[in-house]
């Protein structure tokens, strides 16, 4: 198979949700040598866009839409520890959840492994995540930086809500807030309070570095 057939395939096949087929070409792209970036960015992101599209339009309908998202979530576990390959020295902790009322997880995971990748130490608290939740893990685990992900317009409020929380148990000023999913945008991100936003996983980990570095600066360390 060419690297082209290998993409056409993992596009088609995750689009119609045949997780084993997902899986094969995964690892038949590896074994021609092509890097877990083109499988992801060339093919299982865009087909998962196409999903989303095509629910939109009443196209497709739930069990449609979860059964490809089951399909790319193999995938990614498959590349998770190449794509996480580095020997990088802990550069900080990230706590990381999708918010309360969401269970929308695979760009979380990707931004999990990224950050991973990157030489942060991740913390993943899952889906459905209270604010409680989310004050707790940073009372316990004083990380560097909280990730709140959402996916619906409907579960965006969260943000607040969770800063809220955050405010009231006095973390605010001890944590930096980074927030993201397919519908927020930076200024939503700016509106509620968050100190960063990024749109896709790559960016979210440089956001995360420069917010860190703008920290250090500010404390003087
Ligand atoms: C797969 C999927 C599902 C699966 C989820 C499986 C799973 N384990 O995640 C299932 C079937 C469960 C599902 C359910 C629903 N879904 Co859905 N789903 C999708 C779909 C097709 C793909 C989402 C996805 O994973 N994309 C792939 C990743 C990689 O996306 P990404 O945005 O590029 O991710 C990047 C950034 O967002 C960013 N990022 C993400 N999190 C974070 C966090 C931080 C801190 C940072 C900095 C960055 C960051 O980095 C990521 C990586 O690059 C989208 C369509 C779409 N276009 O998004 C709809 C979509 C999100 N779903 C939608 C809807 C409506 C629903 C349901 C309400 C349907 C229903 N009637 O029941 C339910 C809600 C369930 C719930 N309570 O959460 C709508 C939301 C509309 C809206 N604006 O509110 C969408 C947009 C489809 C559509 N076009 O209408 N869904």
């Amino acid at each position: 198979m060419t690297p082209e057939e290998i993409l056409k395939g993992l596009y088609d096949q995750t689009l119609v949700g045949n997780a084993p087929a997902v899986l094969d070409l995964t690892n038949a792209g590896l074994d021609a040598g092509m890097t877990p970036e083109t499988l992801l960015f060339d093919a299982l992101i865009p087909s998962l866009e196409e999903v989303g599209a095509r629910f939109e339009r009443g196209d497709f309908f739930v069990p449609e839409m979860l059964i490809a998202g089951r399909a790319m979530a193999g995938a990614l576990e498959r590349l998770r520890p190449l794509l996480a390959e580095t020997g990088v020295a802990t550069l900080g902790t990230f706590v990381m959840g999708t918010v309360k009322g969401d269970v929308h997880d695979i760009g979380k995971n990707l931004v999990n492994i990224m950050l991973e990748g990157a030489g942060f130490h991740v913390i993943d608290l899952g889906v459905q995540v209270s604010p409680e939740k989310f004050v707790d893990a940073i009372r316990e685990h004083k990380p560097d930086i909280v990730g709140f992900s959402a996916f619906l317009t409907t579960t965006m409020p969260m943000f607040k809500a969770n800063i809220n929380a955050l405010v009231k148990a006095g973390l605010r000023d001890q944590v930096i807030v980074m927030v993201g999913g397919a519908p927020v945008t930076q200024e939503y991100a700016d509106a509620v309070g968050a100190d960063g936003y990024a749109a896709d996983a790559s960016t979210a980990v440089k956001k995360a570095k420069d917010l860190m570095q703008r920290r250090r600066v500010m404390a003087g360390t």
